[in-house]
């Protein structure tokens, strides 16, 4: 009885992220679901990633948490349009789903939009299951955070379509073995592009621009 009700959760999910994945379609806006732990480095990684964006694309932000206001008002200074959800109000539920995205839509405006980045809430397990109609998802894992967690949290790994090791500048003050962590990101997804880089220093930020802007470069050509 109860796999029944879960199930239908998931599929009234399905069906709103198909209407989302239309909306996007519609403006040819890529729309890209970032996930990871708690503190990876999502926002600090999207505040770079969109000051490096501007103007050549025009990037909007969706943006769950549980609680507080802090990631908008971090990325609201880059300029870009920007919605908060709490999820405290219902649940707080530790994703967010295709619903919750369609309501942060209401305060974007689609028509001057290339990118809309979701950044989801932090948890490396329940965002991986809930579609909310992206192009693309992608994985942040931080370098302090051990180079097991692919291999214990493998859906999250599976399911996305880039994987980015953050933080590289705390590397030398680190047992953490980064030809390891990729070693097992690509157990679990071979052919997931993989991106090295610190937003402290600012190393390996250009590949990852690059990949991003060829993605929106793809999706206004309708090949994405
Ligand atoms: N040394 C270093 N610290 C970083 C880097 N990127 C982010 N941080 C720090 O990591 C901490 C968490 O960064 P956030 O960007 O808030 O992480 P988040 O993934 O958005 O966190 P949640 O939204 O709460 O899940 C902050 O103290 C950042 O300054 C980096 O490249 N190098
Ligand atoms: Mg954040």
């Amino acid at each position: 009885m109860e796999i029944k009700v879960v199930k239908k959760v998931l599929a009234a999910n399905d069906i709103m992220a198909e209407k989302n994945r239309q909306l996007f379609a519609e403006h040819g806006v890529l729309a890209v679901n970032v996930m990871s732990s708690p503190g990876s480095g999502k926002t600090t990684l999207l505040e770079d990633t969109i000051t490096r964006l501007v103007p050549d694309v025009r990037p909007a932000v969706v943006v769950g948490d549980i609680c507080t206001t802090n990631d908008a008002v971090r990325l609201a200074r880059s300029g870009a349009p920007v919605v908060q959800i709490n999820t405290d109000g219902f649940g707080g539920d530790c994703h967010l789903a295709a619903h919750v995205v369609r309501e942060g839509l209401a305060g974007i405006d689609l028509s001057q939009t290339d990118l809309l980045i979701i950044e989801n809430v932090g948890n490396l397990v329940c965002p991986a299951e809930f579609d909310v109609g992206e192009d693309l998802r992608v994985v942040v894992l931080s370098v302090t955070e051990g180079e097991d967690k692919p291999l214990k949290y493998p859906l999250m790994f599976r399911i996305c379509d880039a994987g980015i090791l953050s933080k590289t500048d705390l590397l030398p003050y680190l047992d953490f073995d980064i030809e390891l962590a990729a070693a097992n990101i690509r157990q679990i997804n071979p052919a997931m592009p993989l991106f090295r880089l610190s937003t402290k220093t600012g190393e390996g930020m250009a590949p990852w621009i690059e990949w991003i802007k060829d993605k929106v470069r793809e999706k206004r050509a309708g090949t994405v």
